[in-house]
């Protein structure tokens, strides 16, 4: 055996005439200039060694090659290439092979798919998730995997961004074969060995034919992603990219490539993707929880087995928690068992979990009772009853009083003091806002509500319990609403004063829609129910500001009993069974009326004036949550936007939308509308400094 230490990023070594090459950048391996020039002197050395006779490629540690360094995506490129280096392993006379475990995505396939074999181990995943990324693959993807699997399985693959397992990319033929070692490199000699054997030579899959396509499915792909794409560009790339392997010669296909390639490259929404990507990562990253280690959760109590109690019990049992649901009566108890067994029911369709998982989780790891003293063991209780304080006092009260020392008790409240709250128990150290949103076992973002005399191992747990659940938590600070709902009921007057002035609701839910989010704010009303919107203006209307403007034709629609979706009407009209609804004249006749009252004569908006508005409405109020520091950076936002709110991911969330459209346009435009209602538009003192001193956003998240 020979070693040789290429590059620090990667190891070269030679075993029974098999070139072992070793990726070794952790985590992820990613393909930093230092790991593609490592694998350029590794395979020049390969070539030249007469003692090996085949290679391996492998990744050192939990992961083949999760792709390209993202990191430097924007800085000048460095040499080699990634599509030079794969072609340079492609072009080796004698066999490459790679072996394949934890990840193999994006450029990390792309080497794979450049090897002449590959293996995979069984717990692997390989995928093309260059469109989660606002990018398409760069270095190959696009014209190599549609000549091994078929244009249909490499457009699910690659505009999905989806990863699938070693099994399935067997049966599409994206790997040769699974090894059952679950060692990386013991499986590549044995598999190379093997190779070797059977005289296997270097097979190249740039040089197999180019791939047929039916008539119309290019189109049929362009039309089903227009409409799910919702203006991100990447998919529909994709699809021009895997065109140009169906009608060009290789070399031709892989300019057309990197054509493409390098034009999103330069986009503003692959630079609002990945800031995403990072921003999701470093929201947990918080300067109070270093070193702090989280308690120990396994048995949670949930107070309350409505539509949250019982979506936070599933999202819980789905994730290997023991819950014990407390309910007032038997008779509820056995309503929130219903819902909990419903919820389990569409996993088990879905193929979330086994039947064996299901069955286990009802018959050993749920159950219900009506006395706290069941709670007596809980590690974590989250209370998700009626929202009051009162009610909330008698239950805060018990736990308190059941509850084992050491036990976090968390309310889900959506906008109580829960500084207010910890002060009912003796234990304030423990209590924790855990704000869930709706459907709970579904939705990935949790506001993590940390209240003054809250100790760092809760607000530790409250964020090791999210990523147990798959959930993203962002760390807020206590005020009506916290992050999300505080900055929601700003842009959402913000809309309301739009429609008195003279757009319509369907306008702006079409404007906002093109703008890429996934619902217009009154159809998120209808499906949230209106009387929820109600009952907030009713709590807030004692302490009202007389200068604020508030409309009334929702109240109207409440008072008709229109309350959305649920009642068939709200903004919109749901025949029958109908999630799809239809404009109501009846609505627009109410807010005629309301103008008329009110002495407005309405004017026309166009989509951009009102994104703008709503934009700016959103962006000044999370201006003033990251100032009082209810959220710590403006990323924080970001992250309860895309997670939380259906904000496009492709633009980055309000704050980096904010910085990609400029500070100094939109204080132009906060000055501007505060000249017809200063009290609402009074433009954030955080986004007058930041563009008096030239800054962004941005400069604030580091
Ligand atoms: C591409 O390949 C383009 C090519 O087609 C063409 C090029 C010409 N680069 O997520 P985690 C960091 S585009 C740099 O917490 P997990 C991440 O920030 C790329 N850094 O772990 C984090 O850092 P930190 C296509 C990366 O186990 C740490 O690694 N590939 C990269 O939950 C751990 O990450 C992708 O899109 C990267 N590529 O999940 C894959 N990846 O500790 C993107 C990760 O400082 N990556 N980091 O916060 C992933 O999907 C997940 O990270 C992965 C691991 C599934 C791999």
């Amino acid at each position: 055996m020979t070693t040789l230490l290429t590059q620090a990023a990667v190891a070269y070594d030679v075993t029974d005439g098999v070139a072992v090459i070793t990726v070794q950048n952790p985590p992820v391996n990613a393909l930093s200039v230092a790991v593609r020039r490592g694998l350029d002197a590794a395979i020049s050395r390969f070539a030249a060694d007469a003692e090996a006779h085949i290679a391996v490629i492998i990744g050192a540690g939990r992961t083949f090659i999760a792709g390209a360094d993202i990191k430097e995506f924007g800085k000048p490129p460095q040499e080699p290439r990634l599509p030079d280096l794969i072609q340079r392993i492609e072009d080796t006379e004698k066999p490459v092979v790679a072996v394949l475990h934890g990840t193999a995505l994006g450029g990390g396939l792309e080497v794979a798919l450049g090897a002449h074999y590959r293996l995979a181990l069984p717990g692997a995943k390989v995928g093309l998730p260059e469109v989660t990324l606002g990018l398409i693959p760069g270095a190959g993807g696009t014209q190599r995997l549609p000549r091994l699997i078929g244009v249909d399985a490499t457009l699910t693959l690659i505009t999905s961004g989806r990863p699938v397992p070693a099994q399935k990319a067997l049966e599409l033929g994206i790997v040769d074969q699974i090894s059952q070692d679950s060692d990386p490199r013991t499986a590549g000699l044995v598999y190379a060995q093997h190779l070797l054997g059977q005289g296997a030579v270097a097979r190249r899959s740039s040089e197999m034919d180019a791939p047929g396509v039916a008539a119309g499915t290019l189109d049929e792909w362009r039309g089903k992603l227009a409409q799910k794409a919702r203006g991100q560009l990447s998919p529909l790339v994709c699809v021009d990219a895997v065109e140009a392997a169906t009608t060009l010669d290789f070399a031709s296909g892989m300019k057309r490539e990197r054509e493409l390639f390098l034009s999103l490259l330069d986009s503003p929404q692959r630079a609002a993707l990945i800031h995403a990507f990072f921003a999701e990562r470093k929201v947990s990253k918080l300067p109070e929880l270093q070193g702090i280690a989280a308690r120990e959760i396994t048995e949670v109590g949930i107070i309350g087995g409505g539509t949250m109690g019982a979506g936070i019990a599933v999202s819980c049992l789905l994730n290997g928690l023991d819950v014990t649901l407390i309910e007032r009566n038997e008779d509820a108890a056995a309503q929130a068992t219903t819902t909990v067994t419903r919820l389990l029911g569409d996993s088990l369709r879905r193929g979330k979990l086994s039947k064996a998982q299901h069955d286990g989780i009802l018959a050993d790891d749920f159950r219900t009772a009506t006395d706290y003293k069941a709670l007596s063991q809980a590690d974590l209780v989250i209370e998700a009853v009626f929202e009051s304080m009162d009610v909330k006092r008698d239950v805060f009260q018990k736990l308190d009083a059941e509850c084992k020392a050491g036990a976090i008790l968390a309310s889900n409240t959506s906008y109580l003091d829960i500084n207010e709250i910890a002060a009912i128990t003796n234990r304030p150290q423990d209590v924790i806002g855990l704000h869930f949103f709706s459907p709970a076992h579904v939705m990935k973002l949790l506001e993590v509500v940390v209240p003054d005399a809250t100790a760092p191992d809760v607000v530790a747990t409250g964020f090791a319990l999210a990523k147990k659940l798959g959930k993203i938590a962002v760390r807020a600070g206590v005020c009506d609403g916290f992050i999300g709902n505080r900055i929601l009921a700003t842009y959402r007057a913000a809309a309301d004063h739009m429609v008195l002035d003279g757009a319509s609701p369907y306008d702006i839910d079409r404007a906002l829609k093109a703008f890429g989010f996934a619902m217009g704010p009154f159809e998120v009303s209808d499906l949230a129910g209106l009387d929820i919107g109600w009952a907030t203006r009713k709590r807030k209307a004692p302490t009202l500001d007389p200068r604020a403007r508030v409309a009334k034709f929702a109240d109207r629609l409440c008072e008709l009993g229109r309350f959305g979706q649920k009642t068939g009407r709200g903004f919109y009209i749901y025949p029958e069974g109908s999630r799809r609804g239809t404009p109501d004249p009846e609505v627009l006749g109410f807010i005629d009326d309301e103008r008329a009252d009110l002495g407005i004569t309405p004017q026309r908006m166009d989509d951009e004036t009102i994104v703008r508005r709503y934009m700016a409405a959103m962006i000044n109020e999370a201006a003033k949550v990251v100032a009082e520091g209810i959220a710590l950076r403006p990323l924080d936002v970001d992250v309860t936007f895309l997670s939380g709110y259906g904000f496009p991911r492709h633009r980055g969330g309000p704050m980096h939308y904010a910085d990609e459209v400029g500070l100094p346009a939109l204080l132009a435009d906060l000055e501007r509308y505060a000249e017809e209602d200063a009290y609402f538009w009074q433009p954030a003192q955080l986004i007058r400094d930041l563009v008096a001193n030239g800054q962004t956003f941005a400069s604030l998240n580091e």
